[in-house]
């Protein structure tokens, strides 16, 4: 494999890309394909397809077994999930989330009209500064999302400590946090309640997925209802619910995937320290840290760039993306500047200067089963070079129409 060891062999400035293929920062991990077409197999004998199948009745007992909660109500998506659970627990008004995260966090609350409040992160934990949610804490308020961004914890102690002194219900968006820990103990049981993403790109998936884990007897009763439209049994409905039903396939996908968890994490761990290791000699850029001590899915290789490397987060990325690595800007330009937030709130980002620092920095590279050893060294390279102002010099030109002809 070719590697990058100077300017001119950039994408950027008129080299042929370094890959042949497109390198996704989303890649699916898949299991053990044998398996998941047998139980496939199995439920297209059975003729039962979805509505609380046998697949996923199994699917719910071994995550709640696997995180240590009491019960596990699947579902379609994490953001239904998000509904759904913000439904349930009768929130309204405002909301504290962070603005720090996938849209879908904030759209779960404003499709139900309840008004997503955006406090700032700490900038180096890229989760909820717990003083900045003290803050935004109004006579409306009536809970608090936090997002364990990149699977790392957001500060639960001191979260739950502002829920309880100001009576809100607090829960937690744990779409990247499936299979890690704080302090030993497995993200899913804090709050009244977390949900899981179980799509496509997350570290574990079911095709689209997603769950609501909770110990809380009657949440979970209510959030199993309003899954299947508030049926109580035929022909009674108590609730208003909505269809987030999980499919029979999509547990077979589960399940599979559950049984290769630990392959999944050696692959990204591994990946991860090759990531660190070669980032760790690159001045300028930095690269997001898991705590060892911890169980972690490592999913996500998050770069920094600082003001003083030489070429701008843009142009990095811009370069990644010329050479067939499709790094992404997660979750630039931040919540507070999408619509229909910006329009509603054009001045959110006076009180946010966290989120704009580290959203205009971050760069998420390829990780996951499908990015080999050799792809990384190269990336890395690609790093490297745009990062060494003596072998880059100047700032990367893209070549003109002409130097291409
Ligand atoms: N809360 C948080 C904190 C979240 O991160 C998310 C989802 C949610 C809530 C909502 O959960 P869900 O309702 O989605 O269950 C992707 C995912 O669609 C989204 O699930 C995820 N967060 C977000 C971080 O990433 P996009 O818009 O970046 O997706 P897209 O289509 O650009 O795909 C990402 C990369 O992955 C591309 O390079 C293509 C590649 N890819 C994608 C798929 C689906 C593949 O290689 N194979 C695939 O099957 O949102």
């Amino acid at each position: 494999m070719k590697r990058i060891q100077k300017a001119a062999d950039l994408a950027i400035n008129g080299a042929p890309p370094l890959f042949d293929e497109v390198l996704h920062v989303g890649r699916p991990n898949i299991g053990d394909r044998a398996r998941f077409l047998a139980r496939t197999n199995d439920m297209l004998d059975r003729g039962w397809l979805s509505n609380n199948g046998p697949l996923l009745q199994e699917f719910e007992q071994r995550v709640s077994e696997y995180l240590g909660v009491t019960h596990c109500i699947a579902m379609c998506n994490g953001t239904i999930a998000l509904e759904i659970a913000t439904r349930a627990l009768g929130l309204k008004g405002e909301v504290i989330v962070p603005s720090y995260t996938f849209v879908a966090t904030a759209h779960a609350l404003q499709w139900q009209e309840i008004t997503p409040i955006f406090a700032d992160i700490e900038s180096t934990t890229h989760n909820l500064d717990p003083r900045a949610v003290q803050r935004m804490i109004t006579p409306r308020t009536t809970g608090i999302i936090g997002v364990h961004l990149w699977g790392r914890s957001a500060p639960t102690t001191e979260l739950q400590a502002l829920a309880d002194d100001h009576g809100l219900k607090l829960l937690y968006d744990a779409s990247h946090g499936f299979g890690c820990s704080v302090a030993g103990r497995k993200l899913g049981s804090f709050g009244a309640c977390e949900v899981f993403s179980f799509h496509a790109t997350k570290f574990f998936n079911t095709f689209e997925g997603g769950a609501i884990v909770t110990n809380d007897h009657v949440l979970a009763e209510k959030v199993r209802l309003m899954r299947n439209f508030g049926f109580a049994g035929y022909d009674d409905v108590i609730y208003p619910g909505t269809n987030g039903k999980m499919t029979e396939v999509a547990a077979a996908m589960g399940l599979t995937n559950l049984e290769d968890l630990d392959v999944f994490v050696r692959i990204n761990h591994r990946n991860y320290r090759q990531y660190r290791d070669g980032v760790e000699r690159i001045d300028g850029l930095d690269m997001l840290h898991y705590d060892e001590h911890e169980q972690n899915n490592y999913q996500y290789i998050v770069l920094e760039v600082r003001p003083e490397f030489p070429v701008t987060r843009d142009e990095v990325v811009r370069a990644l993306h010329a050479e067939n690595v499709l790094a992404r800007k997660y979750f630039w330009p931040g919540c507070h500047n999408m619509e229909p937030y910006r329009s509603y709130y054009p001045n959110a980002g006076l009180v946010l200067p966290n989120t704009r620092l580290v959203a205009e920095r971050v760069i998420v590279l390829p990780n996951g089963s499908s990015i080999t050893e050799v792809q990384i060294a190269g990336i890395l390279s690609i790093l490297e070079v745009l990062g060494d102002r003596a072998r880059y010099g100047s700032r990367p030109q893209p070549a003109t129409r002409a130097e291409h002809a």
